[in-house]
């Protein structure tokens, strides 16, 4: 029996040297070492012994599978080493090559002008609202005193769905629902898509719409310059200056035009205002006193000032774009070169 433990021993250094890789080294751990490897048999055997004998040969059996862990780890550790040194030398690897930029996504010009419009009214205390696309007539129409008679009531403006419901032409109804269910003070601001029947380079059939709402005791016509002064230079920067000319709105009673001076000429005439100075960015005026009513509030008690803007009209005067339809291509050329690709991830 100790010549075998002997032979075993010898044969597994033997092995051990032999193993010219770690897969190598591992196949004959499993043959010595293994759960059904020689010295595991060897162990098994102890039984025929005679019973004095047993615990000194067990002992050296625990001895040599020791000694052979030993010299397999150190074996092992050697082996690794040559093998990923060979793979390190055949592989060629160009460490001065550039890096590959990861493409950043960014925000879109339209998103930009609606979440810079929505920062600025809630820094004003202003709420910003939601409300459904698909509305109803009477909301998008009747509630905000539009005649059955209006142009905009045409099929040739409107998207209708049915005699009842159709795609809003304005974000108007979101106020009126949000009027139905609260009291006075209503200060709101509500972003959406809009859709008209309308396309050519400055109209697309969808566009984005922001619409204001102040409405509490005392609200004059002085608020609602001064709010939209306060826009203006906030939006186009400090020197901005704001001109208002009389308009007309079935909703509101005085209506105005918003000029701002002109973004890119500062006011002294260039291609973009048409040489005016002057460029148009919304309408607005007073609550008119049938709308208010029409929600249940007293106008003799509180009145109200509204205003609205085309966000891609600001977009397209901003950025100097003369299509609306780049807009909705999302050419990446084209929204690389308005500089909104990067700083955000989407
Ligand atoms: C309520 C009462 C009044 C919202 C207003 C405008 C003037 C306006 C246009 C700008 C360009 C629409 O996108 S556009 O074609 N909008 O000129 N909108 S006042 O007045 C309201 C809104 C809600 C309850």
């Amino acid at each position: 029996m100790l010549e075998k433990v002997d032979e075993i021993r010898k044969a597994a250094l033997q092995a051990c040297s032999q193993a010219s890789s770690v897969k190598d080294l591992e196949q004959a751990r499993v043959r010595f070492l293994g759960k059904k490897g020689e010295l595991t048999l060897l162990l098994r055997s102890t039984g025929q012994l005679p019973p004095e004998e047993r615990p000194g040969f067990g002992r050296l059996v625990n001895e040599l599978r020791d000694e052979l862990e030993a010299v397999w780890a150190e074996r092992e550790e050697q082996l690794f080493q040559e093998e990923e040194e060979r793979r390190l030398m055949a592989e060629t690897l160009d460490i001065t090559l550039p890096g590959r930029a990861v493409a950043r996504g960014g925000v879109h010009p339209i998103t930009r002008i609606i979440e810079d419009t929505k920062a600025i009214f809630m820094q004003l205390g202003y709420e910003v609202v939601e409300g459904p696309e698909v509305e109803l007539d009477y909301y998008n129409f009747e509630a905000l005193n539009i005649p059955p008679d209006h142009p905009a009531r045409d099929m040739q403006d409107t998207f209708f769905i049915n005699e009842r419901l159709l795609l809003r032409s304005q974000t108007s109804p979101v106020q009126i629902r949000v009027m139905e269910n609260r009291k006075p003070p209503i200060r709101i601001l509500a972003p959406g898509k809009v859709y008209r029947a309308d396309s050519d380079i400055t109209h697309s059939p969808m566009f984005h719409q922001i619409e204001g709402l102040v409405v509490d005791r005392g609200i004059t016509f002085a608020d609602l310059k001064g709010t939209l002064e306060l826009f203006a230079q906030r939006m186009f920067g400090s020197h901005t200056k704001i001109r208002l000319r009389p308009s007309y709105f079935p909703f509101t009673e005085p209506s105005a035009e918003v000029d701002v001076s002109c973004i890119m000429c500062g006011g002294t005439g260039c291609r973009v205002c048409k040489d005016s100075g002057w460029l148009e960015i919304l309408g607005s005026g007073m609550v008119d006193p049938r709308v208010l009513a029409g929600v249940g509030y007293n106008p003799q008690e509180v009145s109200g000032f509204a205003f609205g803007m085309g966000v891609e009209r600001i977009a397209m005067l901003k950025y100097g774009i003369s299509d609306i339809r780049l807009f909705f291509e999302n050419d990446v050329r084209f929204l690389k070169q308005l500089g909104s690709e990067g700083g955000h991830l989407c």
